[in-house]
């Protein structure tokens, strides 16, 4: 279902397979050059075919995710407890969607149209984040999503804002500020049930952080070893931290949490190793993991037709805005 048809180039390499001319090379030099200073590369800026793809298909797939990710959130909003909290995740769902527009725009910098990666969503040909194939079954799933999910983003994220592509880097400032919101909201919705609620509003929390802990960590991406991207993207300083860092500093900023929320995490092999000043943890179910990235998750079907339809049913808002725009170019020219 899901193919890998941006990445021409073969892996590990940005070097084209025939030979460059010397202006050519001239231009590679100058573009490594600029990378290895820690420069920013501007759309206008040359840059080599296969860098320019691995943006598209990094920032595309973080734009889907960010529009698929307010489906499971979105699911709650007509069932949130008080009207405080109804407006909170009315305000964090239309976030993520404006997290989508800067991401689909800084993409389209690179030469693709919005559309384009929006038909290769809906066709199955792209990924977006595996995490938002899992239900959300209660009302602490929305705070664990927050705690969790947006951690988990905010960690992943804050090294992009210093990624060597300039728009992405931008758009990311703006998207983790609001990402920190979005984390100590959904932190302070499960404070709130876990000291002023009924047991029974404790075991929900309890069971919401079973069931996210271990998708969150796979947020991730898979172990540095078999990431097949990690080592081109971190030498163009697209990723600044590999998938295992990221994820060894979201375990051990996310076990303190967890402490004074009062929730255990599900891993009995979670502790504090003193010799790498580190908390171990134990292993992921990477079968799980492709399996989800690879269309088979809880609800990887039922995501992808609520976006299909969402689409559909919103034509007339797009064919509206094209005749009004039409009307007032045509009422421009005249007068
Ligand atoms: N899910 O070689 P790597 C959010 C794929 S936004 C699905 O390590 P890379 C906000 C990967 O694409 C969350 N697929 O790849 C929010 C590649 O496949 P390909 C999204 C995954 O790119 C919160 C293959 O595996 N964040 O949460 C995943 O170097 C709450 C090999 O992997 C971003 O997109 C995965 N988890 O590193 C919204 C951040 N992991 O393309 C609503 C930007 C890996 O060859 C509510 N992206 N794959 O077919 C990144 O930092 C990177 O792209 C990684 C993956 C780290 C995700």
């Amino acid at each position: 279902m899901y193919t890998q048809a941006m990445d021409l180039m073969p892996k590990g390499s940005d070097r084209p397979s025939t030979p460059l001319s010397a202006t050519e090379q001239q231009l590679l030099d100058r573009f490594e050059a600029r990378i290895d200073d820690g420069g920013f590369i501007e759309p206008k800026d040359w840059m080599p075919e296969h860098y320019r793809r691995t943006l598209v298909r990094q920032i595309s797939q973080h734009a889907h995710s960010e529009i698929v990710g307010m489906l499971p959130e979105g699911n709650w909003i007509t069932r949130a407890p008080t009207l405080k909290r109804k407006a909170i995740l009315l305000a964090k769902v239309q976030d993520e969607g404006g997290h989508g527009l800067y991401l689909y725009a800084a993409a389209e910098t690179l030469g693709v149209s919005r559309d384009e990666l929006i038909g290769q969503l809906h066709a199955g040909k792209a990924k977006y984040s595996s995490i938002f194939n899992y239900p959300t079954l209660t009302w602490a799933d929305v705070g664990v999503i927050g705690w969790l999910v947006d951690g988990a983003a905010i960690m992943n994220q804050v090294p992009l804002c210093r990624c060597s592509y300039a728009p992405y880097a931008r758009a990311m400032i703006r998207i983790c500020r609001e990402e920190s919101f979005h984390q100590r909201q959904g932190y302070d919705a499960l404070l709130v049930m876990m000291r002023n609620g009924t047991p029974r509003q404790r075991e929900m929390v309890q069971d919401a952080v079973n069931r996210w802990w271990w998708p969150s960590l796979m947020m991730f991406g898979p172990p540095d070893d078999v990431s097949s991207h990690s080592a081109q993207s971190m030498r163009w300083g697209i990723k600044r931290i590999s998938n295992d860092d990221l994820r060894q500093k979201f375990v051990d900023a996310t076990v303190p949490q967890a402490k004074v929320l009062g929730v255990t995490l599900p891993d009995p092999e979670l502790r504090w190793n003193e010799a790498r000043q580190h908390f171990d943890f134990g292993s992921i179910d990477w079968d799980e993991f492709w399996r989800v990235v690879g269309g088979d998750g809880p609800c990887n079907r039922e995501r992808l037709a609520d976006r299909v339809d969402a689409w559909e049913e919103g034509a007339w808002v797009r064919e509206a805005a094209l005749a009004h725009a039409a009307k007032t170019e045509a009422q421009r020219q005249a007068a």
